[in-house]
C-alpha cells in the first residue's frame, strides 16, 4: 500500500511544474506497491470506467476525471473510458435514475441516500464485475467518487465493498475572511488566494485546486469575502464585480461548491446611495431586491448572503431601533425567490464594555440577544453560532444558544484558523475541540439532545442546518502554513459530513493520504495530532480561563493583555484567587442560560469539571481540584509539563527523518522548535505572573521568576 514519500503526480500543478508533496494535501494519490494493488484487484476492478449514458450532467464529468487521475497516479495505469456496461470489470459511475444504474437499488436506498449521498457497491455477476458508484444526484455521484478513492489510498479493500452514505448536514461551509486587498483576517498562511490589490487575483486554477480539495471532504458551500465588510468589498455585489463574482463561482460549481458573499449591512447607503439602510424601509427592501436579483443574473445558483451585523463596529438593524430578526428577515425577502438564504451571525456582544463593570458579562450577549427572537426568523435564514459564547478561545463551554433556540434554523461555527490557538506556528489538532462541542448535551430535549442534533435541524426538525468553519487556507505553497494544520481543514469536513467521526479515525485517515500508511508515520504522526491541544491548553490557558494573549494580533501570552480593557474579556485574578462568577446565585447568571441538566453541573464548583471551573467561577488559588492539586499548583505543573511535552513534539518528529519528504519534514521542524521556545515563554510568563500575584510557591521549587 502507499508507504512511499514521493506521490506521482495526480492532478495538481503550479506553474507547468508537477505540484510539491504539501500542496497537494489529501489528494496525493501516492502509487501504491504493485503487490498490494495486484493482491486487493484494484487493478481489475479499476481499469475501466463506464459512465451510464443518457447523462450529461456537469459533475458526472468531474467525477469521471477525479477518478482517471486519482486511479492512474496511484496504480500508475489510467483507467479506460467506455460506455459498454455489459461484460468485464468496470466502475460504474452514474445517477440512479439511468438505464444502467436504474436495478441496482431500491426506493428505500435512494430514499436514503438523499441528494447528496450515494451508494458505492460491489456487484460479482456472470459477465461482469463492477463497483456501482451511483448518487440521487450526479454530486452524490462525485462524493461517491472521492470516497472511493480514498478508500484505495489508504488501502482498504473494495471486494465486498458495499457503502450507503449521506451528509449528516445540508450546509457544510468554509467562511474566508479574505479581504480585497489580498490581505487575510487572522490569515497565518500568506495572502489571500482569492483576491489582491482591490481586485479579482484570477488564479482560477488555484482555486479549482482548492475547490478539489473541499469537495474531496464533502464541503458544498463557500463564504469568499471576511464578515468584516469594508468598502471595497462592499462592491462584491455592484455591477462592475459580479461577473468576476461569477467566474468564481463556475469554478466552484464544476465541484458541487455553491458561492456566497458575505454583505454590509449598510449596502443601502454606501452602494445604493440612500439615506438609510432601516430594515422596514420600503426603498431599502426594494433596492435589496433588485441587487439580489441582479446577483442572480450573474450566478443563478448563487448561496445566499453571510452577515455580522452591529458586531465589532459593523452597522445592523440597532442603528435604525430594529431587531436582528428585521434584519435578517429584509435579506431573506430579497433572496427567496430565488432560493438563496441568509446566514445570520449570532457574534453580537458589547465590545465597549468598562471593565470596571462587574455585572456585564460577554458570555450572555449572544444568548441574550437572539433567544428573545426563537421563531420570528424567515425560513430560509440561518444562525450561524460560535461554538462558545466567547470567541474560539482554546477551552470554552458550548453556547447556550443550542438547545436554547429551538425555532429557528441553526448552524456551528467553528474556527479553523488558528487565531487563538498557535497560529498555525504550534500545533494543535482541533478535531478534538470540536468533538467535546459536537458532542455535548444541552438536554433541550431530554438526554441525547446534542449539539451535533441541534446544528444538523435533527433536534428540533428544522429545514435548514450544518457546519461551517473560518478557513486556515491561504496563497502558502502548503495551503495552511503549518503543513500538520491542514488536518484541521481535512477533520472539519469530514465533521461536517458525519459528526459522530471520532478524532482518532479522523487523524489516521488522514495521516494515510497525507503522509502514507508506513505504520510507524501513522502511529508517530496521529499521536502527535491528539496530544497537540491538550499540550496547548496546558502550556497557555489554565480550567477555562482565556484571553492571556497580546491585544490585537493575539499571539503569545500577556496575562492581563485584555483585563483593563474595552472588549468585555477578563479573568479577574487578584492576590486572592482568579476566574469569573457566572453562577446564577452570586454572579453574571450566565450559567442559568443553560437547560437543566448543565446549569446545575455548571453552577456548582463541586460539579462543574475542573477544565472549565474557572470560566464558570471565581476562586482561591487554594481550592482543590478534582485532581487533589490547588488551582495555584495546578497552574504550575501544567505550564511546566505542557512546555516539556512540546518540546518532545520536535524530538518526536526528528525520529520521522528520513520517512517523510525534506519540504514537509523540514517545514514541520521549524515550526515544532518555535513551538517548543515559545512554550517556554509562555510558561515562564504565565507561571511568574501567578506565582507574584498569589506570594504562593511551587510545591517542587522549580524555576520561577
Ligand atoms: C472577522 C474575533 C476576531 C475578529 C473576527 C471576529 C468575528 O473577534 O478577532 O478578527 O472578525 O472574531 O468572528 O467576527
Amino acid at each position: 500500500m502507499a508507504n512511499d514519500n514521493q506521490s506521482n503526480g495526480g492532478t495538481f500543478r503550479r506553474g507547468g511544474e508537477p505540484a510539491g508533496e504539501a500542496y497537494k494535501a489529501w489528494l496525493r494519490y501516492a502509487r501504491l506497491d504493485r503487490e498490494f494493488i495486484e493482491g486487493n484487484g484494484y487493478a481489475s476492478w479499476c481499469g475501466t470506467v463506464v459512465t451510464a449514458s443518457a447523462e450529461d450532467a456537469a459533475l458526472l464529468a468531474t467525477a469521471r476525471r477525479e477518478l482517471a487521475e486519482g486511479i492512474e497516479s496511484m496504480l500508475g495505469r489510467r483507467p479506460q473510458e467506455s460506455g459498454n456496461a455489459d461484460e468485464g470489470s468496470f466502475l460504474l459511475i452514474g445517477t440512479l435514475g439511468s438505464a444502467e444504474l436504474q436495478g441496482l437499488t431500491d426506493a428505500a436506498e435512494r430514499e436514503a441516500i438523499g441528494d447528496e449521498g450515494y451508494i458505492l457497491r460491489a456487484f460479482e455477476q456472470p459477465m461482469r464485475r463492477f463497483i456501482a458508484i451511483g448518487g440521487n444526484t450526479d454530486k452524490g455521484v462525485l462524493y461517491g467518487a472521492f470516497h472511493l478513492l480514498r478508500l484505495l489510498q489508504t488501502g482498504q479493500p473494495i471486494r465486498d465493498l458495499n457503502v450507503v452514505d449521506r451528509p449528516a448536514s445540508k450546509l457544510r461551509m468554509i467562511d474566508h475572511w479574505d479581504n480585497m486587498d489580498g490581505s487575510v483576517e487572522r490569515g497565518y498562511a500568506g495572502r489571500s488566494i482569492f483576491f489582491r490589490e482591490g481586485d479579482f487575483l484570477g488564479d482560477w486554477d488555484r482555486v479549482r485546486d482548492y475547490a478539489r480539495l473541499m469537495a474531496a471532504v464533502g464541503l458544498n458551500a463557500v463564504a469568499i469575502n471576511n464578515v468584516n465588510v469594508h468598502e471595497t468589498e462592499t462592491r462584491l455585489i455592484a455591477p462592475e464585480l459580479l461577473p468576476s463574482v461569477a467566474r468564481a463561482a463556475s469554478v466552484f460549481r464544476e465541484y458541487g461548491i455553491r458561492l456566497y458573499l458575505s454583505v454590509n449591512f449598510a449596502s443601502p447607503i454606501q452602494l445604493g446611495g440612500l439615506t438609510t439602510a432601516d430594515p422596514l424601509d420600503p426603498r431599502v427592501r426594494e433596492w435589496w431586491a433588485e441587487r439580489t436579483a441582479d446577483v442572480y443574473r450573474h450566478v443563478p445558483d448563487f448561496g445566499g448572503y453571510l452577515v455580522k451585523a452591529d458586531s465589532e463596529f459593523r452597522p445592523g438593524p440597532f442603528t435604525y431601533g430594529r431587531d436582528h430578526a428585521d434584519g435578517a428577515n429584509l435579506l431573506a425577502e430579497a433572496l427567496r425567490p430565488h432560493g438563496g438564504i441568509v446566514i445570520w451571525r449570532c457574534f453580537v456582544y458589547d465590545c465597549q464594555q468598562d471593565w470596571r463593570d462587574r455585572k456585564t458579562d460577554r458570555a450572555r450577549a449572544a444568548y441574550d440577544h437572539f433567544r428573545p427572537l426563537d421563531g420570528k426568523f424567515d425560513e430560509n435564514v440561518i444562525l450561524q453560532i460560535k461554538n462558545g459564547p466567547m470567541d474560539f478561545q482554546v477551552r470554552e463551554p458550548v453556547s447556550p444558544l443550542f438547545g436554547g433556540l429551538q425555532r429557528t434554523n441553526q448552524v456551528l461555527e467553528l474556527q479553523i484558523t488558528q487565531e487563538y490557538t498557535g497560529q498555525q506556528r504550534h500545533l494543535c489538532y482541533l478535531v478534538p475541540q470540536w468533538k467535546e462541542a459536537i458532542d455535548f448535551d444541552t438536554y433541550a430535549k431530554g438526554p441525547g439532545s446534542t449539539v451535533a442534533k441541534a446544528a444538523t435541524g435533527e433536534l428540533f426538525d428544522r429545514p435548514l442546518g450544518g457546519f461551517a468553519a473560518v478557513s486556515n487556507i491561504g496563497d502558502d505553497g502548503n495551503w495552511t502554513g503549518h503543513p500538520l494544520a491542514q488536518a484541521n481543514f481535512y477533520g472539519f469536513g469530514r465533521l461536517a459530513w458525519r459528526p459522530e467521526l471520532s478524532a482518532e479515525q479522523i487523524a489516521d485517515e488522514w495521516v494515510r493520504l497525507t503522509f502514507g500508511s508506513d505504520p510507524d508515520v501513522v502511529a508517530t504522526i496521529g499521536r502527535m495530532l491528539l496530544d497537540s491541544w491538550p499540550i496547548y491548553e496546558k502550556y497557555t490557558s489554565p480550567l477555562g480561563v482565556g484571553w492571556m494573549v497580546n491585544p490585537n494580533h493575539h499571539y503569545g501570552p500577556n496575562v492581563d493583555g485584555y483585563e483593563y480593557s474595552m472588549w468585555g474579556t477578563y479573568h479577574y485574578a487578584d492576590c486572592h484567587g482568579i476566574g469569573v462568577d457566572r453562577t446564577v446565585r452570586t454572579g453574571t447568571g450566565y450559567a442559568g442560560q443553560y437547560h437543566d441538566a448543565p446549569a446545575a453541573m455548571y453552577e456548582s464548583a463541586e460539579s462543574c469539571p475542573d477544565e472549565l471551573l474557572l470560566f464558570f467561577h471565581h476562586l482561591p488559588y487554594s481550592h482543590v481540584l478534582k485532581s487533589g492539586r490547588t488551582i495555584i499548583q495546578h497552574i504550575y505543573d501544567t505550564h511546566f509539563e505542557g512546555a516539556e511535552q512540546a518540546e518532545g513534539l520536535v524530538e518526536t518528529w526528528r525520529r520521522l527523518s528520513g520517512k517523510i519528504d525534506a519540504e514537509r519534514y523540514e517545514s514541520v521542524l521549524s515550526r515544532l522548535e518555535q513551538q517548543a521556545k515559545h512554550a517556554a515563554e509562555w510558561r515562564d510568563v504565565v507561571n511568574t505572573y501567578f506565582c507574584r500575584k498569589s506570594g504562593i510557591p511551587d510545591a517542587h521549587g522549580r524555576q520561577i521568576y
